[in-house]
């Protein structure tokens, strides 16, 4: 294994410039949730969505905030509708009924932003949190969002663009909703991987931090440039990416957590 104390500067990867957030509906508690961990308070709710909008800005993205839309109380969670490249965009079709409407609602914007479109058509679904990009492979997270079909098209687009793309089938982990609930990659060819998951063979080739049982919910991070964004309260995970030279920045994750969130939900960065 690979130690090194000092921090990377410039850690190799793609370049992120902005990021895609939406303010949380007054009816977030109403959202879907597998989690037995309490009522989200709203007011705490948005003291945690304003901290990691900040988060993200000091690592040099541009925000683009959409208005709370109180017709999807998970919208929040922008991830799920898109999986944004280098090369294009593609507008998914979430798994979930409750969740549809919410590429309706983004696609203007994205659309904005890319040249390059192209959408998940029905009988496919896909929810954005299942698919991990790791440099120009992209693992693609079969799950109880995200089917065949779904991940077939996606594999396809991504073809298209000049990407690899390795499916990764998670419907019999019970404990994670998406693949990103148990893999994250951080850049410099570096995985951010749960025990249950870290013997998987897609892993192979990358070096592992690996998330013990306790901090498993950590699994989910995000990396913007120079920083990973990591949740707080769970020393071990932060300590594992400090000692191979990563920058964690440590954000307060509590409220989104118990509505299954996690950190790369609440954003499209690109
Ligand atoms: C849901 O069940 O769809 C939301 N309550 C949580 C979505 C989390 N999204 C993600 O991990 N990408």
């Amino acid at each position: 294994m690979r130690l090194n104390r000092r921090p990377r500067l410039g850690i190799v990867g793609r370049v992120f410039k902005n990021a895609i957030v939406r303010v949380p509906g007054e009816n977030f508690a109403e959202g879907l949730t597998t989690v037995a961990l309490g009522v989200p308070l709203y007011e705490q709710v948005m003291r945690q969505h304003v901290e990691y909008c900040a988060a993200l800005r000091e690592c040099g993205l541009a925000i683009t905030e959409l208005e709370a839309d109180a017709k999807h109380p998970d919208s929040t969670f922008v991830e799920d509708t898109a999986v944004l490249t280098a090369r294009g965009a593609v507008l998914t079709r979430p798994g979930a009924a409750s969740r549809e409407g919410e590429v309706a609602a983004m696609s203007g914007t994205i659309r904005g932003f890319f040249s390059e479109m192209a959408e998940i058509q029905a009988p496919g679904t896909v929810d954005g949190g299942d698919i991990c990009e790791a440099e120009n492979h992209f693992l693609i997270g079969l799950s109880k969002r995200t089917n065949e079909e779904g991940a077939r098209q996606l594999a396809g687009y991504l073809a298209d663009w000049g990407y690899g793309s390795t499916v990764v089938d998670i419907r019999r982990m019970e404990s994670i909703l998406h693949l990103k609930s148990g893999v994250s990659y951080i850049g410099d060819r570096t995985m951010v991987v749960t025990e249950e998951m870290a013997e998987a063979k897609c892993f192979r080739g990358y070096e592992l931090i690996r998330v013990p049982l306790d901090e498993s919910y950590a699994a989910n991070c995000v990396w913007v440039n120079e920083r990973v964004l990591v949740a707080a309260g769970y020393p071990r995970v932060e300590a594992g990416m400090r000692d191979r030279g990563f920058c964690p920045l440590v954000l307060e994750m509590s409220e989104f957590q118990k509505m299954d969130g996690g950190l790369s939900c609440l954003s499209l960065r690109f």
